[in-house]
């Protein structure tokens, strides 16, 4: 079994979408282990996305994810990482699949819905970033 951090973004949040999302997590056969809804702060925001704070769009992403309330959870699955990113779609919205979860609720590029590690190196740093082994159960 695999695990991968999802986030469900601000954006989602603000628009009561908590409950679609876990009804598409767990309809696909994702068990949700762990989960806490958290307000990040601008500091935590920047320390999650370090990787990307060369971007030009770094500031303006950290703003938003720290515009509201986020709903965390690490998902446990055979192919966790991938299948959970294939579940999200591409990146940008308009390019996401039909059926994917950012194609049917992501607004635009940054504002797209939700986030999900992409290595097995970034979940187990993003796991770790916001849960304690005593949080995540089988
Ligand atoms: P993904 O979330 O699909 O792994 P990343 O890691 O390239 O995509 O980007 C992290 C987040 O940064 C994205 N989820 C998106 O919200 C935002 N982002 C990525 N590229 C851009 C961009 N060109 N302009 C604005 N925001 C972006």
């Amino acid at each position: 079994m695999e695990r991968t951090l999802a986030i469900i973004k601000p954006d989602a949040v603000s628009r009561n979408l908590i409950g679609s999302f876990i009804s598409r997590i767990e309809s696909n056969e994702f068990n949700v282990v762990a989960i806490k809804r958290a307000w990040l702060t601008k500091g935590l925001a920047e320390r999650f996305y370090a990787v990307h704070k060369e971007r030009p769009f770094f500031n303006s992403l950290t703003d938003f994810m720290s515009s509201g309330p986020v709903v965390l959870m690490v998902l446990e699955h055979e192919n966790a990482i991938m299948g959970w990113r294939e579940l999200m779609g591409a990146t940008n919205p308009a390019e996401a699949a039909e059926g994917t979860i950012r194609k049917e609720f992501g607004l635009d590029l940054e504002r797209n819905s939700s986030h999900g590690s992409d290595s097995p190196e970034n979940a187990a740093f993003e796991i770790k970033f916001f849960f304690s082994e005593t949080e995540i159960l089988p």
